[in-house]
């Protein structure tokens, strides 16, 4: 790829005003990424951290990683956040595992070992305890930061061929409740809408998600829509004054977990103002019991009498005019869009929460129109691409298929060469069982890569002693020294990180996009598909378990997503090196790709000749379910011993646990260590100042940590950080999960301070 002088000022000069955007002000320090040198090339990929996926060039001289910038080619136009801006500092560490390490005895320190007894040690105590205690007593552990092609490889590798479903991964903490309201309600998963959308909406529904500290290049783009248009209307749903809320036309601070009984009174004030879509919905849509019974439009206008904008102002400690407002910006708008994310998603009604944005959607017919689409927003940069479309949880098969189905198991079977009966017909156990059964015993060996769980799972004292079974053994295939789960790990496998491999990541938008080998490993660090190929080996799988590279997975997971409704078979790898991603479906070679799912014209799933503009050929008869779910309470909610909700959030500066962005000094400096936000009324009510130290304490755990008072929180609520390994958060939080989606409720649970 070249670049001229003038195009690598420019994405500089892109770079430097989004760093500018991000408010930390650091321009000058993103403009030179490394020592100043100038690129001879520059190397195509995709940002190492959140799910907006954007683009970016990666600038080497010599051999080493110089420069980064924003793909003019890709969706995020050439920009990139602060975070994506100081990635080379990150490749460039000299912090890294570069050898493999193993402990001789639990308690023992971890010691270089080579490759070939690593993987030779590895393979005798996966294939002893599989002989010994069968095949669900090994498992995979991954998540939504693999390549494409290594999620594939392992899915297949323990699913396929050793024959147990213990495959889940980090998604599970993350997406499962979004996967759970798509597929209930559209019958297949991930959002029909892209990021263009936001250039056409005219009005944003943005619930539990902050957007402008998780997905910074989005936010820009919607602040963008609304400097371009200032007739937009922008509606925040989340219980803390966020930098999103901020750029707001009504903020509505609600009392949290109260989502439900809020979008409910919003569907309320919309059919009783008649501002639905009658024409739509009665063309497109059903209406469903909780329990799955069939309804109808007299039983949801019924149902939804409990939810009277009085009543839930009430509930979610709001004005009702609020409730009103929303509902007619959302119905009356040209184009709604809403966006969610962990808000939503970590709350054991998540699958319901999801479901109740659709239902918008639906009664509206806010959906198929450029800017009108529920789209939630994806954490990591490929939980769709590699976890959720390639079916590496532990109930789902590749490209939307599930385990329990026996034609897609039988499908599987067949793609995959096994004999009929291979795929065993049980889920495997979501991430909390999965942990619980390693410290029950149950499971013996288990595979964690690029996740870090014993700071990332919820009830973490409890999950710590599950990662201390004397009788595990547990690999962790981890970049990082630094990473708390190292501490459990028996061994350890060194590997290539970031653009030392290439590979595919796919986005919140069903964009796929591949990353180039830009640099090469440090010596010692292996490409995950070739450490899970030498583990298929020497496993005595058969050769169609061991990919001899990246490109040869991809070729294979192509064709097994051909003719389903995942259809990606035209993403060669050739035109995703020569392009800046792709949307699916895509089918053929010459396809386009879809920027809107369920839509005739722009779909090709969709029959040019079907009678109506929007078919939702995911559901038996092309109806979306319009389901009466209904609101209950958190699974611990305040009470007069623990008086105050506490969440948990993220910070613009920090990737989760911070392995990362804690090598780069600006981004440390923004962000030391974790604090707890409290509000002023609370704070005086407990004597706390700002900047005082204050023991937060649940049920679980209590931990000191200096106060952060201001207006973020509304009263009664408290909200801490989760990317400090010296402040272990989790451990306050409880492992309470949505019945349907696993998903832990990491948003809400009660707690109490006083001061230290
Ligand atoms: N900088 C940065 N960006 C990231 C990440 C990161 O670690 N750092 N991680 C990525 C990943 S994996 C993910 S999943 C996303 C997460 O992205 P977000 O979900 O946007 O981030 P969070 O800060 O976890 O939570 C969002 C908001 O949920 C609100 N909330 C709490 N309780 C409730 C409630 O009951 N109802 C509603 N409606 N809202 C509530 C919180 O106040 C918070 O502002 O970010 C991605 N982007
Ligand atoms: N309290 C609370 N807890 C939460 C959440 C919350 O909102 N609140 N959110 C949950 C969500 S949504 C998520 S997604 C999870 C995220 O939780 P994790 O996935 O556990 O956190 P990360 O820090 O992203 O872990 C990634 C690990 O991979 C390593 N790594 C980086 N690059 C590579 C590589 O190329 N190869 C390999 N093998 N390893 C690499 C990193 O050093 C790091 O240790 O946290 C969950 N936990
Ligand atoms: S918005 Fe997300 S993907 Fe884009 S540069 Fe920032 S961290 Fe990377
Ligand atoms: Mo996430």
């Amino acid at each position: 790829m070249k670049t001229s002088r003038r195009d690598f000022l420019r994405g500089m000069a892109m770079t430097a005003a989004m760093a500018a955007a991000s408010g930390t002000g650091l321009a000058g320090r993103a403009l030179a990424a490394d020592d100043g040198n100038t690129p001879e090339k520059w190397v195509k990929g995709v940002c190492r951290y959140c799910g907006t996926g954007c683009g970016v060039l990666i600038g080497v001289r010599n051999g080493k990683a110089v420069a980064i910038k924003g793909d003019p080619n890709n969706h995020n136009a050439g920009l990139l956040c602060l975070k994506g801006s100081l990635l080379i500092p990150v490749l460039n560490s000299a912090e890294r595992v570069t050898t493999p390490m193993m402990r001789r005895s639990k308690g023992a320190p971890l010691e270089p070992v080579s490759w070939d007894e690593a993987m030779s040690t590895m393979a005798s105590r996966f294939r002893a305890s599989i002989d010994k205690y069968g095949p669900d007593s090994v498992a995979w552990y991954g998540s939504g930061q693999c390549l494409t092609e290594e999620t594939y490889a392992a899915n297949k590798m323990f699913k396929g061929g050793f024959g147990t479903n213990n495959v889940d991964g980090n998604p599970r903490l993350c997406m499962a409740s979004a996967v759970g309201g798509y597929t209930t309600t559209f019958g297949k998963d991930e959002p029909m809408g892209c990021y263009a959308d936001i250039d056409s909406a005219t009005c944003f529904f943005i619930i539990g998600s902050n957007t402008s500290e998780a997905h910074p290049v989005l936010f820009r783009r919607i602040a963008r829509r609304k400097q371009v248009d200032p007739g937009v209307r922008i509606i925040v749903a989340d219980p803390r004054r966020t930098n999103t809320s901020r750029i707001a036309d009504l903020h509505i601070a609600f009392r949290p977990g109260t989502d439900l009984a809020l979008m409910h009174a919003m569907a309320w004030v919309i059919i009783n103002e008649e501002l639905d879509d009658p024409r739509f919905w009665q063309r497109h849509a059903c209406f469903k019991l909780a329990d799955g019974k069939p309804s109808d439009f007299e039983g949801y206008k019924a149902f939804l009498e409990q939810y009277r904008p009085d009543i839930v102002a009430g509930i979610c400690r709001i004005p009702e005019e609020q409730i009103r407002t929303a509902a007619r910006l959302f119905a009356e708008s040209a184009a709604t869009m809403s966006l969610w994310c962990m808000g939503i998603n970590q709350r054991i009604q998540g699958v319901f929460a999801n479901n109740l944005i659709h239902n918008l959607h639906l009664i509206t017919g806010q959906i198929g129109r450029p800017g009108a689409t529920p789209f939630s927003l994806t954490g990591q940069p490929n939980a769709c691409g590699g976890v959720r479309d390639g079916g590496a949880l532990s109930h789902l098969l590749p490209a939307g298929r599930a385990i329990p189905n026996p034609k897609h198991r039988a499908e599987m079977e067949a793609l995959w060469g096994l004999p009929p009966g291979r795929i065993k017909d049980k889920p495997g156990p979501h991430t909390v069982a999965m942990f619980e059964a390693l410290g029950r015993g149950d499971i013996k060996c288990m595979i964690i890569c690029e996740t870090n769980p014993a700071q990332t799972l919820p009830n973490l004292n409890k999950m710590h002693k599950c990662l201390s079974n004397p009788d595990s053994f547990i690999v962790c295939i981890e970049a990082f020294p630094d990473a708390e789960t190292l501490k459990y790990a028996d061994l350890v496998l060194a590997p290539a990180f970031w653009c030392e491999r290439d590979g595919v990541y796919g986005c919140g938008e069903r964009r796929y996009s591949l990353t180039e080998k830009a640099v090469e490993p440090p010596a010692g660090c292996r490409p995950t598909i070739e450490t899970l190929g030498d583990f298929a080996q020497r496993m005595g799988l058969p050769a169609s378990f061991s990919f001899p590279n990246a490109a040869a997975a991809w070729d294979e997971w192509r064709k097994v997503a051909r003719g389903t409704t995942y259809d990606f078979y035209g993403m060669t790898r050739e035109r995703l090196r020569k392009e800046s991603g792709i949307l699916w479906p895509c089918p053929s070679e010459d396809h386009p790709g879809t920027l809107r799912r369920f839509v005739r014209g722009e779909d090709p799933l969709v029959p040019a000749d079907h009678p109506h503009r929007m078919f939702f050929y995911g559901m038996p008869d092309g109806r979306a379910v319009i389901w009466m779910r209904p609101y209950k309470g958190a699974a611990e909610e305040p009470d007069a011993d623990y008086p105050l909700y506490l969440t948990s959030m993220r910070v613009i500066d920090h990737w989760h646990t911070a392995t990362m962005t804690g090598k780069v000094p600006e981004l440390r400096r923004a962000n030391p260590a974790a604090f707890v936000e409290i509000n002023p009324e609370d704070a005086e009510k407990a004597g706390i100042r700002h900047g005082d130290n204050v023991v937060v304490e649940t049920r679980r755990d209590a931990l000191t940590l200096p106060a952060r008072v201001s207006d973020v929180c509304r009263p009664g609520l408290i909200a801490v950080p989760f990317f400090d390994k010296e402040k272990l958060v989790n451990k306050l939080f409880l492992d309470a999960t949505d019945p349907a989606s696993r998903e832990p409720e990491y948003k809400i649970c009660a707690a109490r301070i006083r001061k230290a």
